[in-house]
């Protein structure tokens, strides 16, 4: 293949001209991009992202925090009201757990109309092996009243959205918050938690959407209404109008994302690779449940062939799948879809909701086979 046959092949050129114009992006949005990193899909190659990969999502600015000084306080309707410090909290029982975590707006950017907001592709997403300690334990201290219906975590990081000035602030309901696999976690990949991920202390909820996993965790308060802070009730809602109160998002839905094969045009993403047979492999999840079936297509969502399911990285981290394809010359569309234990499986076509929450459209990777 000549090099004039690669440049007419990948189209695109220095002055933009044949690029995708279906978006333009306003440069807030540049901004918050910027400042909110996704997961280069390349890194699906890794069980545990490495955390300068894992994506990451902060509304306001990272708050300064210092572990020696932090203190959790527990209170509201509750029998004992408790307040720990770092050290406290570190000689709890600890527990180790790898758990996979998508941002509910990851893959808005594709949406007509788009939500204007942070601008996921398909990124927003990893797997963290987290440290801490169980949620539920530091609860039962506490004694959480029979009146209380939610518990309120509160962050220490404050901004201002939807014209409102606030404190990051997510509920969960008793329950949610008492499952085995809630955790007040000080650690990510072996080290203290960065400052963007939530040092020293957050909350993490095993099988929801990132939102619930309040990062700069100072304040558990027990309530005996459904809270209706900015981030429970203006937003994290399939909403398909602005004035639908719309269901609120919860655990993931189902997704299998694959590592772009081959190498890729700088510009465009586009891959480039040699005709052969090569094996495409990727991550899936689907939340609190199983992934039952991962299915790739290489023609464009045509036709869908089984791929082999691969080690599960843990009961609430993404599981391996791979496929073997035998590449022939010309231009090819990959798609990868999974199916979830409910028989959930991603849709071919984009669900659009206003806010472009729980986007579980399936992938597609555009190839070049030379
Ligand atoms: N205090 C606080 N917690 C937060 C956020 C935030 O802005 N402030 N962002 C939430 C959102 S929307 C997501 S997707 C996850 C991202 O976690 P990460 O940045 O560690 O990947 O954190 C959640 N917890
Ligand atoms: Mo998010």
């Amino acid at each position: 293949m000549t090099q004039e046959d690669l440049r007419h092949l990948f189209r695109a050129v220095g002055d933009g001209s044949g690029l995708s114009h279906s978006n333009t992006y306003y440069e807030e949005e540049l901004a918050l991009a910027f400042r909110n990193r996704g997961m280069p899909l390349e890194g699906l190659r890794y069980d545990i992202t490495p955390t300068g990969m894992h994506y990451l999502l902060i509304h306001f600015d990272i708050p300064a925090a210092d572990a020696d000084s932090w203190q959790l306080d527990i209170g509201g309707l509750v029998s004992n009201p408790i307040s720990l410090s770092m050290a406290d909290i570190r000689q709890r029982p600890r527990v180790t757990m790898p758990v996979t975590m998508e941002c509910a707006g990851n893959g808005r950017a594709r949406l007509n109309p788009r939500p204007v907001s942070q601008p996921w592709l398909l990124e927003a997403i990893g797997t963290a092996e987290w440290a801490g300690t169980p949620l539920r334990g530091v609860l039962e201290e506490a004694g959480v009243g029979s009146s209380a219906v939610e518990l309120v975590f509160t962050g220490s990081d404050e901004g201002v959205q939807g014209g409102e000035a606030q404190l990051y602030q997510r509920s969960l309901t008793v329950n949610d918050a008492m499952r085995d696999e809630v955790m007040l976690a000080y650690e990510m990949n072996g080290a203290p938690l960065e400052p963007q991920h939530g040092y020293p202390l957050r909350l993490i909820v095993p099988g929801w959407y990132g939102m619930t996993s309040v990062k700069w965790l100072n304040t558990i308060e027990a309530v005996s209404e459904p809270f209706t802070g900015y981030q429970m009730d203006q937003t994290y809602r399939y909403k398909t109008s602005p004035d639908d109160p719309g269901e609120p998002v919860s655990t993931m839905r189902v997704r299998a994302l694959m590592i772009p094969p081959g190498i890729p045009d700088f510009m465009t993403r586009t891959r480039l690779m040699d005709a052969s047979a090569v094996v495409l492999s990727g991550k899936a999840w689907a939340g609190r449940l199983g992934v039952t079936q991962v299915e790739v297509s290489v023609d464009d969502g045509m036709n869908w062939q089984q791929a082999t399911l691969g080690k599960q990285v843990g009961q609430f981290a993404w599981r391996n799948w791979s496929f073997e394809w035998d590449a022939k010359p010309g231009r090819h569309y990959l798609s990868v879809r999974a199916t979830d234990e409910q028989g959930n499986v991603q849709p071919s076509a984009q669900p659009w909701t206003l806010q472009g929450m729980g986007n579980n459209l399936v992938q597609r990777v555009e190839v070049i086979v030379r």
